[in-house]
């Protein structure tokens, strides 16, 4: 088979492991992470860290993204929802019904694929760019959409990381204590490394960082009714510190998930006469590392928790849907401790 790739983007992990790789940093996800994430729990209380998946609430968040639209099944012409079956024979006492439902997967709580962001970039050195996602899977060849806007990765998709489990240790930084919601914050490396030593959080390779911002919080008050201040609220990461960039690469984390949207902040501009990605830490992250991002979790009870008892540490089981060709997908991470 043809080559997808012979030079790999500075500060990749591209062909670390094989060529075909479509788990990125999953791959530090090992039996020894499993069993490290296992020996975290001590009490057996579990935390839910998703948001109920029509929250947010409306389109003030994400223009683009609308929260979930449940129906009936149609069956025999009628939907069935809430189906008597004596309709159909007298005899029969049972009442039925089945949903189907319209979910944009990255409304809520989710999990972004390698597929969700690539980059222009020339990977066979030819010049010209190519339009590729990790480990140089294409445009168009891997990650597909017909004429009829049906759409697939064909590599890279949701399926991929289900299969490999998504459990291991998760190591949460709690941002909210420190900054707050107002203003917001944009966090880089020497904040999060000051915190990290303040809270006495170790971070090893392979390790799932969570990042909380206390962004679920306002999302939970606003009750499914969110202002527009919500948009400016709580801390992001600030994904043109290059420090912070070189610390994701140098540090072998093998995820990173938080309660607010985009992990870093949105709608910033490359900066005059240059070129490159508007979310760094995307681009570093999906395209680059193959390391998964997590947004709009909810992490504030597991932080409160994880603060009263001087811990930073739990199990995280956090599999996405099995959704063959997806490019993102909502979940019910799991916290143990
Ligand atoms: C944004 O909404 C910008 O982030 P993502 O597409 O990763 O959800």
């Amino acid at each position: 088979m043809a080559k997808r790739w012979i030079k790999r983007p500075e500060n990749s992990t591209w062909g670390d492991w094989g060529e075909d790789d479509q788990l990125g940093r999953l791959n530090l996800i090992t039996a020894e992470k499993v069993k490290q994430g296992i020996a975290e729990v001590k009490e057996g209380l579990t935390f839910c860290l998703s948001l109920p998946l029509d929250y947010p609430g409306g389109q003030v968040i994400n223009k683009v993204r609308f929260p979930p639209v449940l129906k009936p099944v149609i069956r025999n012409n009628e939907p069935y929802f809430n189906y008597f079956w004596n309709k159909t024979d007298p005899n029969h006492t049972d009442i039925g019904s089945d949903d189907v439902v319209l979910l944009h997967t990255q409304y809520s709580t989710q999990w972004d694929s390698l597929a969700h962001r690539g980059a222009l970039f020339d990977v066979m050195d030819s010049g010209e760019p190519q339009a590729v996602y990790y480990n140089g899977f294409r445009v168009g060849e891997d990650v597909v959409m017909n004429d009829k806007n049906e759409t697939k990765a064909k590599a890279l998709g949701m399926e991929n990381m289900a299969f490999h489990g998504v459990q291991g240790r998760g190591v949460l930084v709690d941002l909210f204590s420190e900054f707050g919601e107002f203003p917001r914050k944009e966090v880089g490396y020497d904040d999060l490394m000051r915190l990290i030593e303040k809270q006495k959080v170790e971070i090893e390779e392979g390790d799932i960082l969570c990042l909380w911002t206390g962004l679920d919080q306002m999302i939970l008050r606003m009750k499914g009714k969110p202002d527009e201040s919500i948009t400016k609220a709580c801390a992001v990461l600030d994904g043109f510190d290059p420090k912070l960039l070189q610390w994701i690469i140098d540090s072998g984390i093998s995820a990173i998930a938080s309660d607010n949207l985009a992990v870093e902040a949105v709608g910033k501009k490359v900066p005059e006469g240059k070129q490159g990605s508007n979310l760094p830490i995307h681009e570093l992250c999906l395209f680059r590392l193959g390391v998964h991002l997590g947004e709009l979790w909810q992490l504030c009870d597991l932080a409160g928790w994880l603060k009263a008892n001087n811990r930073s540490r739990f199990l995280l089981t956090a599999p996405p849907l099995r959704l063959t060709g997806a490019v993102g997908s909502p979940l019910t991470p799991i916290a143990t401790v």
